[in-house]
């Protein structure tokens, strides 16, 4: 059930044929679109409406974890204002302020609270902005759920603000009544899994009734049932009452049936490396850690192997020449595929790593390495790849635990083919499972827990499949857009609708939700590409004034800008606000008329299309 890539969904054709099923209401179909798990959860216990409360998939997400424990888990609303231009801070007038002490004045000042209700949590210098992550204090333990983020200009103006600051009138005993180790245990038993021993913490959680709970957080996984979550347990009753699901799972995707050919073809490429990667992303390259040279698929921004860590090795080429032509005619797990498989994939996601390093996933933007060299954020945690992972079949996932601890992509077989096909060899796949690590570490604040709620867990797979878009261009045609075509030979792939400006290929609008965000970035793609053209250099370049570039910093910049839990609506104000911070607001017209296109104009509200755009666009 824990899939990433596409769902596990046994009846396929149900997404595609909705009106047949009039079990469920539209607003459920859309859920359902937008939820596989909630939706047979609700099939189940035979409710036709999920949402009572229309916004709850803003707020709320319903996890099935372990082996089928249902939790329902909140994450308070943020609120969240962008200001242009900018405004002052309370120590806008003092020299010398940083980033961490102006942030927290703003936040008091902004939520009229006192010093000893924030604390701050991370931050980073921006090319643009600065960010600041924030969590609301009680009695000096933070509360998890309750965060902040401050983004200021590089006038020192505040431009950005989100809060998801909740009331205390309702606040349990700061002093635990359970100890730590009942509380694993507790954990350990509700979710069947192990605790792994990275450092627990105690914490407040703010729950959906207005209480807050003191809790135990800790980690615990399951390998085999694909398992990997924070879990909150009340520190009170040692009740289990959330948890943050690192691993990043599908919720709205279908397998499609019929077949056809891929043709883009192998290619050996020399040296692939950005040249200049060793002077700003890769400064050893990709085969060091920073201290030892590796002649393997194992360096500082990634390690690839077959199945575990632990039991398989590398890949290993003398002289660094990974020349390991795939057979396309046999199995995947033949030698000669195995090797292609680990080498593709170590590829790919160092090329992720140096190119969106170039435009702002830095060390201090919480990135995936083992030695940061000494700029900032946490190390010691570069992608694990498992390729040919054994614990599913026809998916991939990609796990995202908080800076410092490695991002873990598994990459399993798809059995649609015959011989079977590897998802390691399929570049867009490969680019879906890695941004989730991107978009995961640069919400919110490095923490892996702000993209947790149904609508910014489904916006997470848009992100996802919109850098696989981004990255698959070769010129200013933008041509539809379709994801996974080689893993299940099928010219329609694993999306609903191919990517589309075209609204008869695509007509997927806000108020559809769902597999929506993809497209509306491609519009968006495709309006600014159509304004400022195409760079072939992109990857590379990131100073040049193409279209291609401007849609990769507005993408990149807005993460960190967006709040927690970000929504359609927020996230689409943060892109406006990052392209005031990057480029004074030039495109601020393209980019509403392409949200607009599809439903997200200034009128859109609780997914209700709105088509208006600002006076003079
Ligand atoms: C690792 O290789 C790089 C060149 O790729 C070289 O500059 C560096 O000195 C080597 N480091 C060690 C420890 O051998
Ligand atoms: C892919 O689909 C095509 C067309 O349907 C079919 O001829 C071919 O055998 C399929 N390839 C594999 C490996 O299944
Ligand atoms: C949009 O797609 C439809 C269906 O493929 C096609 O008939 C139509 O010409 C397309 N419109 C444009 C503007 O390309
Ligand atoms: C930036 O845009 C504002 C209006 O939005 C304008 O007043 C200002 O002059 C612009 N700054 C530059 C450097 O172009
Ligand atoms: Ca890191
Ligand atoms: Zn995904």
């Amino acid at each position: 059930m824990l899939t990433s890539i596409l769902s596990a969904q046994p009846t396929p054709d149900l997404h595609k044929t909705p009106s047949s099923y009039s079990f469920w209401s539209s607003r459920a179909m859309v859920a359902f679109r937008f939820s596989l798990f909630l939706a047979i959860f609700c099939a189940s216990s035979g409710l036709a409406v999920p949402w009572p409360a229309s916004l709850k998939h803003a707020t709320n997400r319903l996890r099935i974890v372990g082996r089928g424990l249902a939790l329902n888990t909140f994450h308070p609303e943020s609120t969240y204002m962008t200001f242009g231009q900018g405004i002052a801070h309370p120590l806008t007038k003092r020299a010398d302020v940083g980033l961490e002490e102006k942030a927290l004045a703003f936040i008091q000042s902004h939520l009229d609270i006192g010093a000893d209700a924030v604390v701050f949590k991370s931050g980073f210098a921006g090319e643009v902005a600065d960010h600041a992550f924030l969590r609301q204090l009680i009695d000096g333990i933070p509360v998890g759920n309750a965060v902040a983020n401050v983004a200021f200009n590089k006038d020192d103006k505040v431009v950005a603000v989100g809060s998801s600051f909740v009331p205390t009138t309702n606040v349990a005993s700061s002093v635990p009544a359970v100890s730590l180790v009942d509380a694993i245990t507790a954990a350990e038993q509700a979710l069947d899994g192990t605790f792994n021993g990275h450092p627990p913490t105690l914490e407040f959680l703010a729950l959906e009734d207005g209480s807050l709970r003191l809790t135990h957080v800790m980690q615990i996984q399951n390998e085999e049932t694909n398992l990997w979550v924070e879990a909150f347990v009340d520190a009170h009753t040692a009740e289990l009452l959330s948890v943050t699901d690192f691993v990043t799972k599908a919720s709205y995707l279908v397998l499609p049936i019929q077949e056809e050919i891929l043709t883009d073809g192998f290619q050996t490429l020399d040296d692939p490396q950005d040249p200049l990667a060793r002077y700003v992303s890769s400064p050893d390259g990709w085969h060091s850690d920073g201290t030892t040279n590796t002649t393997t698929t194992a360096g500082n921004n990634a390690i690839s192997f077959k199945g575990a860590q632990t039991a398989t090795t590398t890949e290993s080429a003398a002289g660094l020449v990974f020349n390991y032509p795939q057979n396309a005619a046999t199995a995947p797990t033949t030698t000669a595929n195995v090797d292609a498989a680990r080498v593709n994939a170590f590829y790919i996601v160092n090329t992720i790593h140096d190119f969106s390093y170039r435009y702002g996933f830095t060390e201090a933007a919480f990135n995936f390495q083992n030695n940061n060299f000494g700029k900032g954020g946490a190390g010691n945690d570069r992608v694990t790849i498992s390729v040919q992972n054994s614990a599913g079949v026809d998916n991939a996932d990609f796990s995202t635990p908080p800076d410092g601890q490695s991002g873990a992509m598994r990459m399993f077989l798809w059995d649609i083919t015959n011989p079977e096909r590897d998802g390691a060899l399929e570049n867009d796949i490969v680019t879906h499972e890695n941004t989730h690590g991107i978009t995961n570490r640069m919400t919110g604040g490095g923490t892996g827990r702000c993209l947790q709620t149904t609508e910014a867990g489904g916006m997470g797979e848009g992100w996802s499949d919109s850098m696989a878009d981004w990255n698959e261009k070769t010129s200013s045609a933008v041509p539809d857009y379709v994801l996974g075509q080689y893993v299940t030979n099928d010219s329609a792939g694993i999306r609903t609708h191919p990517y589309s400006t075209n609204a008869t290929v695509n007509p997927l609008r806000y108020s559809t939700i769902g597999e929506v965000w993809a497209n509306m970035l491609h519009n968006v793609y495709a309006a600014l590409v159509g304004v400022h053209g195409f760079s072939t250099t992109a990857r590379t370049n990131p100073d040049g004034t193409e279209g291609n570039i401007v849609f990769l910093h507005l993408f990149i910049d807005a993460l960190p800008l967006q709040p927690c839990n970000p929504t359609f609506l927020t996230a689409r104000s943060a892109w406006i606000q990052a392209d005031v911070n990057r480029y004074n607001g030039t495109n601020a017209c393209t980019l509403w008329n392409a949200f607009a296109s599809r439903g997200l104009g200034t009128d859109a509200a609780n997914h209700v299309d709105g088509t208006a755009v600002p006076a003079g666009c």
